[in-house]
């Protein structure tokens, strides 16, 4: 039985299993829920998953939800430990920037982006904005300097789940006005551009 992927293509989290699923060369089926598609409070959707978000999967008749979960299970049940480590070391360092990515990353430019970039109604604050655009930027600049540690990528000179989970955020990040300048970043998101992956899924349109 195919994989089926659901939530729609713009959602920051359902990119994350595209793009996984392309750097696995997996092929898979899309069904758009969420945003401005079918409602994730339908009944069908939340027998899939309780909390209502996307992105969810069926693999099989193996239904999973929470973007890293996904792409842990993907990795790890194709046998890809080039993107998740199976020594433990190594697989807590991905790990560690994965799930820094969708707590404290995440929340960091999230007022900021609903105020200025989807002209929410409910984040027009000035300064929670700025506060937002603050914390949020020296975020990346410690994704910078660990760039500079790490070489190429996130966790050092090979590309990694933390790559997909970071680098869609970066991309988020790079729509907001008046941006610190980071060579390393910048050098970053080109190096994340020549993927077929990123190209497909993360540039898919809009931030
Ligand atoms: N922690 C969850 C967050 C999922 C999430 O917030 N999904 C959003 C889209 S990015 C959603 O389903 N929103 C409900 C909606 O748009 O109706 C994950 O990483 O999968």
């Amino acid at each position: 039985m195919s994989l089926r992927i659901y939530g729609y293509a713009g959602s920051i989290n359902v990119r994350k299993v595209l793009w996984c699923c392309a750097e696995l060369g997996l092929p898979f089926e899309r069904e758009d829920w969420a945003g401005p598609f079918r409602s994730t409070s339908e009944p069908a959707f939340l027998a899939l998953n309780p909390v209502g978000l996307v992105p969810v999967i069926d693999d099989g008749g193996a239904v999973i939800w929470e973007s890293n979960a996904i792409i842990r299970y993907l990795a790890t049940s194709r046998g890809r430990e080039d993107l998740l480590p199976a020594a433990p070391l190594p697989r807590a360092q991905v790990e560690m920037w994965m799930d820094w990515q969708a707590s404290d990353f995440n929340n960091s430019w999230r007022v900021a982006f609903q105020g200025l970039i989807r002209n929410n109604p409910d984040h027009r604050d000035p300064n929670a904005i700025l506060r937002s655009l603050d914390t949020c930027s020296r975020m990346v600049a410690v994704i910078d300097a660990q760039l500079d540690k790490a070489g190429g990528y996130i966790c050092g000179g090979s590309f990694t789940l933390a790559d997909i989970a970071i680098g869609l955020s970066i991309h988020r990040w790079r729509s907001f006005p008046d941006r610190p300048a980071l060579a390393n970043v910048d050098r970053y998101y080109e190096r994340l551009c020549e993927r077929a992956g990123f190209r497909t899924y993360g540039l898919n349109g809009g931030p």
